[in-house]
């Protein structure tokens, strides 16, 4: 519908009645909001818009979320197209019960599942010259592909499409050899990455975070948003194994990230409506950690919810909620803050209890954080999703030793063990294509470069052997730029279609103390 029609149906309806009625809104709704959100409020590149999904939203905060955007997402503000009465309409509406909200329990599951290859018909051997440990996978977010690029000789080897909007790193098999990808509308997939070839897909929830894989390989445990689940798969061929609801204290939450903790053989959730992190281990010992549960008296440790299979989860209550995680080194400590806190709070997973405060305001994108050493002290870097400033955390003292401004606010951060430079991009304020350069040794801002003026560039992964550092021009026509990690100037273009994150095998699967794990 063009402006001027809705302005006249805004005047028309608003005189008549001071509420919208129904159909009106609803096509409100399928206008603006059904591309991201899915026609049945269900989610699709956008989270689902249902009450039990929007729990954490203070009132009033919907139309302001509507009228003005959301910080850090793709979230828009309308309110140069709508006016206050379709936008409060809007805000009920969303916050209105369907009347049924799909089940997606272990039949929906098991019923998705589909076994494309089989494991038998691969080649034993790559079918090309170059390191396999330093292949990429670069997720085209413009035309939902998927391309496998040759480190070595920086070129595509394979392009393929991949379920719509996926969303998280890439994560490897330890070997290297397979890679899972989650898509915002809850399929996993597996791909082998020596022949691009699809293994198996299932779907693991309606609106689905992300994904990670077990260190030794044989799980993967999904996280949900729809339903509040988590979901374990085995490895192989993606067969089910456990729905584990999410829930505690009478309520059920969100997912907002599940990660492996290798050195625990556990996965470790974030929770969007829980102020609890849970740990589940999966090694086939873990009866030591499992018999943890005997001391769930113990301050901060709950019982596990899921008392029927293999996974159990350990809940260990924290003093606010943790959307956004950073591990240390050795998997005892996380680093966690609240979307829109002002503050962070390290939690011992040990412990489990709260061991110290961050000084972290401005939205922290953690999960986005590297690790580096300064004068022998081990350093913590994160960019912030609303400050124009990256912080920098000593993880002996927890205190933030500095804070360096940058040109605007930053999604994304990258380093390698084999180059002093961190990149930093500042794509979340107006200075889209600038990328920022920081030396470890100095915590200064060394460089500022605009590999394509006036043009979006974000995500950085270094290659290997950490001589070359890739960058996405994250535009409808874009490409991967492969830039000089020394000089930083570009050696090469590979056109891609808004590329975004991009995965180098080594690095993933080594857990490179400079990129996301
Ligand atoms: Fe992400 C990773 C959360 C919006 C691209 N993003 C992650 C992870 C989390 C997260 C918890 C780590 C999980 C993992 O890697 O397994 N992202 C969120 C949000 O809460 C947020 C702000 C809102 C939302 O819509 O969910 C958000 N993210 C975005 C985007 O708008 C981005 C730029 C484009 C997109 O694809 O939606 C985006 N997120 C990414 C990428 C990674 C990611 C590329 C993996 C980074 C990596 O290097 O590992």
């Amino acid at each position: 519908m063009k402006a001027a029609a809705l302005a006249v149906l805004a005047l028309t309806v608003t005189a008549a009645a001071p509420a919208w009625a129904e159909p009106e809104v609803e096509r409100l709704y399928t206008q603006h909001c059904a591309a991201c959100h899915g026609g049945d409020r269900l989610g699709a590149i956008g989270p689902a818009l249902l009450p039990e999904n929007l729990g954490r939203i203070k009132p009033g905060e919907t139309e302001t979320v509507i009228a003005d955007g959301r910080a850090a997402t793709q979230m828009e503000g309308f309110r140069d197209r709508l006016s206050e009465g379709q936008i409060k309409a809007l805000a009920k509406y969303v916050m209105t019960p369907l009347p049924e909200v799909p089940a997606w329990g272990m039949a929906e599951i098991k019923a998705s599942h589909l076994v494309v290859t089989d494991p038998a018909s691969l080649p034993k051997a790559p079918p090309f010259k170059s390191d396999p440990l330093n292949l990429f996978t670069v997720v085209e977010g413009g035309d939902h592909h998927v391309s496998i690029v040759d480190g070595d000789r920086m070129a595509p080897l394979y392009r393929f499409q991949s379920r719509f909007a996926l969303h998280g790193g890439a994560k490897y098999s330890p070997d290297g050899r397979f890679v899972y990808f989650a898509s915002r509308d809850g399929w996993v997939s597996k791909v082998d990455m020596w022949t691009g070839k699809l293994m198996a897909e299932i779907r693991a929830g309606i609106n689905t975070r992300n994904v990670a894989v077990s260190d030794d390989g044989r799980f993967l445990m999904v996280g949900n948003v729809l339903p509040h689940t988590l979901v374990a798969l085995d490895a192989g061929d993606l067969t089910p194994l456990q729905v584990m609801p999410v829930a505690g204290d009478g309520k059920t939450s969100r997912v907002s990230a599940v990660y492996t903790a290798p050195p625990r053989h556990s996965f470790v959730v974030a929770l969007r409506d829980l102020q609890e992190i849970w740990e589940i281990p999966y090694a086939d010992d873990a009866g030591p950690v499992i018999n943890g549960l005997a001391h769930s008296h113990e301050k901060g440790l709950e019982e596990g919810v899921s008392a029927q299979g293999r996974f159990q989860a350990l809940r260990i209550r924290v003093p606010d909620f943790m959307d956004d995680f950073f591990f240390d080194p050795g998997y005892e400590r996380v680093m966690g803050a609240a979307r829109g806190g002002g503050k962070g709070l390290v939690v011992d997973l040990d412990l489990k209890r709260k061991v110290a405060d961050l000084d972290l305001s401005g939205m922290p994108h953690l999960g986005s954080g590297i690790v580096f050493h300064k004068d022998g002290r081990m350093m913590m870097a994160t960019p912030h999703l609303k400050e124009a400033v990256v912080s920098v955390i000593d993880m002996t003292t927890w205190e933030t030793v500095k804070r360096i401004p940058t040109l605007g606010p930053g999604f994304f951060m990258r380093g390698h063990e084999n180059t002093p430079y961190a990149w930093v991009d500042v794509s979340m304020g107006p200075e889209k294509d600038a990328l920022q350069i920081i030396d470890t040794r100095t915590l200064e801002i060394v460089r500022t470069i605009r590999p394509v003026p006036g043009h979006l560039t974000r995500h950085v992964e270094f290659t290997r052997d950490g001589k070359r550092a890739l960058v996405s021009l994250s535009e409808k026509d874009g490409a991967v730029l492969v830039m000089d990690a020394d000089s930083f100037a570009e050696v090469k273009r590979l056109p891609m279609s808004a590329p975004i994150g991009k995965y180098n095998v080594w690095n993933k699967i080594t857990y490179s103390s400079g990129t996301s794990h």
